[in-house]
Parts: structure tokens; sequence; C-alpha cells
């Protein structure tokens, strides 16, 4: 198994019980000065790091540009979260090395990652093994990643996906809603993964509210991923109080 690395070693130095945030920024929807405001906004508020990727991407120089830009304007962590081959850029610091675990096609469980992996050691980046699920069937994660649901109402199948991807030595799971869902994860859902998964749990999809941000860190989340919120008017004032309630949990 590979060695933790740097950026794995930061992710995972907080105590278990403090949630942190990373904020992901999806190019297609991004331009280098827009990527770039969402970057030093997010970093100033605490995230403990950007993510960068996208399911529809495919314009490589683009996502070039944004890496390279947001990695000038911040000092955390910049890490790709690829949605295939076109997600690799040799300016991030490392990439979310991942295998989408529910989907009905080998090209997105180990194909892209074969193909992909190439590139990766080219540019020697980190690479972090995680696991990634994708729960409800109206994303676009979902569709492009052909993926057969695991039903929000069903923690033990969830669980049970879990504890595979850590025997398989995956030190990283992604419970994901997909991109701006009405449907955030379930915190039953992440409690009973909490309970089988011991490495970084990391749960995206439709996290607004500091409600939602709560009962997620509540059930066991290390990573709370926002996305969409950081594309909407004022972001930076419907973030504040998500930081906040974080923030007062570490007090605790
Ligand atoms: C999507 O989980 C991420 O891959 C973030 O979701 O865009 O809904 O915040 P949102």
């Amino acid at each position: 198994m590979s060695r933790l690395g740097r950026i794995e070693t930061q992710l995972t130095s907080r105590k278990r019980g403090h949630t942190g945030l990373a904020a992901l920024i999806d190019p297609d929807n991004f331009e280098k000065k827009g990527a770039i405001s969402v970057a030093r906004t997010t970093e100033k508020l605490g995230f403990d790091c950007i993510f960068i990727g996208g399911s529809t991407l495919g314009d490589q120089t683009h996502l070039d540009d944004i890496v390279s830009a947001v990695k000038r304007n911040v000092t955390c962590p910049v890490i790709l979260f690829p949605g295939n081959v076109t997600g690799i850029s040799r300016h991030a610091d490392a990439i979310l090395f991942s295998s989408l675990l529910n989907s009905t096609n080998t090209y997105f469980i180990i194909g892209a990652q074969a193909i992909g992996a190439i590139q990766v050691s080219r540019y020697n980046l980190e690479a972090i093994p995680m696991g990634y699920l994708v729960f409800g069937d109206e994303s676009t994660t979902s569709f492009i990643g052909q993926v057969r649901s695991i039903p929000y109402t069903k923690p033990a199948v969830a669980a049970m996906y879990a504890l595979a991807a850590q025997y398989l030595g995956m030190r990283a799971l992604y419970l994901e809603a997909g991109s701006g869902s009405n449907h955030p994860m379930p915190p039953e859902v992440v409690k009973a993964v909490r309970k089988s998964f011991k490495g970084l749990l990391v749960v995206g999809g439709g996290i607004t509210t500091p409600e939602i941000a709560a009962s997620l860190a509540d059930a066991g989340a290390d990573l709370l991923v926002i996305g969409n919120l950081l594309e909407t008017k004022d972001f930076k004032k419907k973030l504040v109080p998500i930081t906040k309630v974080l923030r007062d949990k570490l007090k605790h």
C-alpha cells in the first residue's frame, strides 16, 4: 500500500469529531478570476482545502489554468477531484485517486484509473486512494458515472460498501449526493458508514445551510464539500454561518 503523503497527512490530522470543509471549484462553471476569488474567500473563512474537478470536464487547458491560478493564490492544499482522465493537472498538490464503486461500468471503477495512473505518476502527484459512492439518480455525476444508485433509505447497504472500500485499502471514502442536490446525504447513512469506515470520511452534495452541515458533522463526517453554493450570489454571506457552526463544535 502506498504511504501517506504530505497532503493526506494534513487532511487526516484533525481529531475525530472535528469536521473540516473543502471548497469545490468546477472548472466548467468558473473563469480564472471567479475561481481565484472563491479560493481566497474560502481559505480566509477557514476552509481546509480546495477541490477542483467536475463530472463533465473536457478542457484540460482550462483546468490547468484554473488549478495554477488557484495554486498561486492560496496556501491550503489544492486537490484534484476528477470525474475522468481529463481531470488531471500537473499543477495540483494531490489527487483524489478514486474508484466509483457503485458504477455499472468498469471504466469508472478501474478503467479510467489505469489510464490516468500514467499521468499521475509522470506528474508526481500525490494520490489519495478513495472510494466514491453516489446516492440518488438525478445528478450529473450519477448519469455520467452510470451509477446504480444506493438508496438514501438503506444505510446498511452504504455501510456494506464502506466496509468493502476499507478492506480494499481505500483510505478515504466520499459519500456523494450530487452537486446541487435537493437531497443531501441523510445523517443516518453517514452514521452507519462511520461505524464501519475508519478512514477519511468525505460527504458532499446539497450542503447549503448550517443545519445540514451540523447534522452531517454530528453523524461523523470528517470533511464536508461545498460546491454549488460557491457559484451563487453572496456566497460568502451564506458560508459564514456554516463555518461558524463547525468552528463552535471544536470548542465542545
Ligand atoms: C459535488 O459533493 C459535491 O460533487 C458538492 O456538492 O455542489 O451540491 O455543494 P454541491
